[in-house]
């Protein structure tokens, strides 16, 4: 069985770096180094600046139990590149929208989009080092989250980590369609 997922989630909150470490083939990615119009159109202050950036999208495979194969596309993160997110979440089961603390709400735009197309979808706080920690009952409060919707807190730098993350937008996809079909 084949799935397909979409990571989302705003500019920089480590789309790449999760479909990399999930990933058991080597992933595709279509980063380019950033431009100074774009360091000074999207860098944020008082965060490392970013060398490269997402333009197009990742994309990587992971495989459980020798037969449930997950497909990973990661969408690009900047505003910009936005209108691609439409092709490439045509067919996909479900998507990660993953959240810095530091600046959570650069997901609203990716909740939006999910909510608006009826996509089951997790959110996933990536606990960067030395960023503010929330729990998950201020993160739903923050991001305005439904009950239903789960949040996970994650490090996208270590696989077990996005094995979790993984797991759990798969079998809430598997949920929402199990109680649609009733
Ligand atoms: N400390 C720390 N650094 C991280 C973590 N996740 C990602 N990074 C770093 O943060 C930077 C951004 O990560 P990316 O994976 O490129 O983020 P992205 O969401 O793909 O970014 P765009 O494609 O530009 O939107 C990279 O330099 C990563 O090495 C994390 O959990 N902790
Ligand atoms: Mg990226």
């Amino acid at each position: 069985m084949a799935i397909k997922l979409l990571i989302a989630g705003g500019f920089g909150a480590g789309k790449t770096t999760l479909v990399g470490t999930a990933s058991e083939i080597r992933p595709l990615r279509t980063e380019t180094s950033r431009s100074a119009a774009g360091r000074a159109a999207d860098d944020v202050p008082g965060l490392e600046p970013k060398e490269a950036t997402t333009v197009a999208m990742d994309f990587g495979r992971i495989t459980f139990e020798g037969n449930v194969m997950l497909y990973l596309f990661g969408t690009p993160g900047q505003q910009r590149f936005w209108f691609m997110w439409e092709g490439l979440a045509r067919g996909a089961a479900g998507a990660i929208v993953l959240a810095d603390t530091r600046r959570l709400t650069d997901c609203f735009g990716a909740i939006d989009f999910f909510e608006q197309r009826g996509m089951p979808f997790v959110v996933a706080v990536n606990c960067f080092d030395g960023a503010p920690r929330y729990g998950q009952a201020r993160v739903r409060v923050a991001l305005d989250l439904d009950p239903g919707i789960p949040i996970i807190m994650c490090d996208v730098r270590r696989r077990e980590s996005v094995v979790q993350v993984l797991i759990a937008v798969v079998e809430h996809a598997l949920r929402l369609k199990g109680s649609a079909a009733r």
